[in-house]
C-alpha cells in the first residue's frame, strides 16, 4: 500500500473522522504545521491562536500515543503556510499521495485546489456535521425560502432528537422558544466557572502567542479554555450540572455581571471536533429524560446544536462562493477604531466588546442584538464587520461566522437567512438585561444628549430602507409607527441620529 500523508487542521482534531477516517498508523504519516498566514489572515484574538495551538500541540501527542507518526511544525519552524508544511513533510516522509478533509472556510479550500503538489492530493468531505452537503442541497432545491424552522424538524427526525412515540416532538410542540425569552433581573444565582488547569504544553503556548502576536487582541491572563479533549468534556460536563436548567429561560438575557451567564461556552470545542455535535445532543436529551431539566431548555440547546448550527453551514456552502460579498442595504460606514478597544459611553456595547476583546468570548444575544444590532443600524461596512467577527471570537471560522454575520446580524443576504432584519431600539436591550441602569443613556429618550443612541439608529434605518420594508408584512409595523410621527418629529430623529454616527 503506497504510503499516504494526512493533513490534520488546527480545526479538525477529531481521531476517527475527517482527514483520520479509516486511517491506518502502519501506513499512513499526519502533518500539522503552526503557520502565521492563518494566524494573521485577520487579526486573531490571541485566546483563539492559543487556544487552537495548544489544543494542535495535545492532539499531536494523543494521535502518537494511538502508534500514528505525526510531523508537526511549530511556529518556530518558521513555515508561511499550509502549502509548504505539506511540501516540507513530503520531503521528510517521501508519502505518494495526499489527504485533506475540505476546511471550513471557502479561503483555504480554494487555495487547496490550486496546489501543486508532486503527488495527487485527494480532498474529502468533512464528516463532523449532522447534515452533508448533498443532504441540505437535496432539502434546499425547490424551496422558495430556506426557514431554519422546518429544516430544524428534518434533523430531529432524522436522528430521533427529542421525539415522542409515533414520531411527534417530545413535549408536544417543536419549539419552545416562547419560553425562553426572559430578560435579566438578577433574581437566579450565577453558576461559579472554574477555569481548567492549564498543562505544561498550555503555558509555553501563552507565552509564545503573548510574544509573537503583540498587537493582537485579548489578555492572555485570563485565558480559561479547555485545550484537551478530556477537558472539553468536563466543561460540557460543567454546563449540563450547573447550566442546562436555566440555559433556556436566560438564553436571551443580558447581564452586567457575567459575560457567560447560563451558556454552554462550547462553541469553540465543537467546531474544532473536540466535542461531537450529536454526542452533546444526546447528552442533553439524557438530562431531560432522567428529569434534571425541562423541556424548553432542552429544546432550546437542542435547536442550537442541531438546528441552527447545521443550518448556517449548509447555507455557507450553498451560497459560496459569492455569498461574502453581498451587501443588500449598500452599508459602508467604516468600523469605528473603538471596536478595537470597546471605548463607548454606550454601555451595553462597551460591555460586550470588552469582554469579546479580553476573552474571545460573547453570547448569541451580545453578538446579535447588541453588537450587530448597531453594526446593522450604524450602516457598517459589511465586510469589514465580517472581518472583525471572524477575527476576535475564539470559535469564529467563516463557514459558521459568515451565515451569521453577514446573514443573520446584518440581513446583507437578501434575506436568505432572516426573512425580517434582527434591528431593534435601546428598548430590547432594556428589556433583556440590566446594562441599561449603568448607562448614561436613556432608553426612553431618541433625541438629546441623554438619548440612547439604538433609539435615533433604529428609526433612521426603518426611514432609510422604507421601500423595502414596504414590501415585507414582518415590518409593516414599524413602518407604520415610523409614518405616523409627525414631518418635525421625524426631521428631529434622522438629525440626531447622524449626529451620533459622526
Ligand atoms: P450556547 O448559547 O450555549 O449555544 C449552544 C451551542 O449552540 C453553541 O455552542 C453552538 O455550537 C450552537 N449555536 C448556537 N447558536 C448558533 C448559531 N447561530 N450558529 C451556529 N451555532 C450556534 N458561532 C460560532 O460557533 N462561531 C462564530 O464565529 C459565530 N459567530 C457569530 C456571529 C454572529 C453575528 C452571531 C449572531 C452569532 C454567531 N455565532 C457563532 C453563533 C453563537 O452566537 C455562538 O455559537 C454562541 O454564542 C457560542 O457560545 P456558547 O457555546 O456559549 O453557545
Ligand atoms: C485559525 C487557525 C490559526 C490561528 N492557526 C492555524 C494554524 O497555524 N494551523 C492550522 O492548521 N490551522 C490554523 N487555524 C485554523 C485554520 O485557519 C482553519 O482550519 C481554516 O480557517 C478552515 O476552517
Ligand atoms: Fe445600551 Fe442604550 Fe441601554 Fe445605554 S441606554 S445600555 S446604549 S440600550
Amino acid at each position: 500500500m503506497p504510503r499516504r500523508l494526512l493533513l490534520v487542521l488546527g480545526d479538525q482534531l477529531s481521531v476517527d473522522k475527517g482527514a483520520l477516517a479509516g486511517a491506518d498508523p502502519e501506513r499512513d504519516v499526519i502533518v500539522m504545521a503552526e503557520v502565521r498566514e492563518e494566524a494573521t489572515y485577520v487579526r486573531h484574538n490571541r485566546h483563539k491562536i492559543a487556544f487552537l495551538f495548544a489544543a494542535m500541540r495535545h492532539f499531536r501527542d494523543e494521535l502518537r500515543e494511538l502508534g500514528y507518526e505525526v510531523i508537526y511544525f511549530d511556529l518556530g519552524a518558521g513555515l508561511e503556510s499550509i502549502e509548504e508544511a505539506v511540501r516540507r513533510a513530503l520531503g521528510q516522509c517521501g508519502a505518494q499521495e495526499v489527504r485533506c478533509c475540505e476546511p471550513g472556510e471557502y479561503r483555504l479550500l480554494d487555495a487547496i485546489r490550486g496546489w501543486e503538489l508532486p503527488v495527487a492530493c485527494e480532498i474529502i468531505e468533512d464528516d463532523r456535521f449532522l447534515v452533508g452537503h448533498d443532504a441540505f442541497a437535496a432539502w434546499a432545491d425547490g424551496r422558495k425560502s430556506l426557514r431554519m424552522e422546518y429544516f430544524y424538524r428534518e434533523v430531529r427526525r432524522d436522528y430521533a432528537l427529542l421525539l415522542a412515540s409515533g414520531g411527534e416532538p417530545a413535549g408536544g410542540r417543536w419549539n419552545f422558544d416562547a419560553e425562553n425569552r426572559s430578560g435579566w433581573r438578577g433574581k437566579a444565582t450565577l453558576p461559579e466557572r472554574v477555569t481548567p488547569t492549564r498543562s505544561a504544553i498550555t503555558r509555553e503556548v501563552l507565552q509564545l502567542v503573548e510574544d509573537a502576536f503583540p498587537d493582537h487582541p485579548g489578555d492572555l491572563a485570563r485565558f480559561s479554555y479547555a485545550t484537551t479533549r478530556a477537558a472539553a468534556r468536563e466543561e460540557l460536563q460543567f454546563f449540563l450540572d450547573h447550566c442546562l436548567q436555566d440555559f433556556g429561560r436566560y438564553q436571551d438575557a443580558l447581564a452586567e455581571e457575567s459575560p457567560w451567564l447560563f451558556h454552554s461556552v462550547i462553541s469553540m470545542y465543537i467546531n474544532v471536533g473536540l466535542l461531537d455535535p450529536l454526542a452533546v445532543c444526546n447528552s442533553v436529551e439524557e438530562r431531560y429524560r432522567a428529569g434534571h431539566c425541562d423541556i424548553a431548555a432542552a429544546e432550546g440547546f437542542i435547536r442550537q446544536v442541531a438546528g441552527w448550527r447545521e443550518y448556517v453551514r449548509g447555507i455557507y456552502w450553498l451560497h459560496m462562493p459569492g455569498y461574502e460579498q453581498l451587501n443588500a442595504l449598500a452599508a459602508q460606514r467604516p468600523l469605528p477604531d473603538w471596536f478595537w478597544t470597546g471605548d463607548t459611553d454606550m454601555r451595553c456595547l462597551s460591555r460586550a466588546l470588552q469582554q469579546t476583546l479580553e476573552l474571545g468570548y460573547a453570547h448569541h444575544i451580545q453578538r446579535l442584538m447588541v453588537i450587530g444590532n448597531f453594526c446593522l443600524l450604524a450602516g457598517l461596512d459589511v465586510q469589514e464587520v465580517c472581518d472583525w467577527y471572524l477575527a476576535v471570537y475564539v470559535d469564529a471560522f467563516e463557514w459558521v461566522e459568515l451565515p451569521n454575520t453577514l446573514g443573520m446580524a446584518l440581513h446583507a443576504d437578501n434575506g436568505v437567512m432572516a426573512s425580517k432584519p434582527y434591528a431593534a431600539s435601546g428598548k430590547y436591550i432594556q428589556r433583556q438585561g440590566n446594562h441599561c441602569k449603568d448607562c448614561r443613556y436613556t432608553p426612553s429618550k431618541t433625541t438629546g444628549e441623554k438619548a440612547c443612541p439604538f433609539n435615533s439608529l433604529y428609526w433612521r434605518f426603518i426611514h432609510r430602507h422604507a421601500q423595502r420594508w414596504e414590501k415585507n408584512p414582518r415590518m409593516a409595523l414599524a413602518l407604520r409607527n415610523w409614518r405616523r410621527k409627525s414631518h418635525d418629529e421625524q426631521a428631529a430623529i434622522l438629525g440626531w441620529a447622524d449626529s451620533v454616527c459622526d
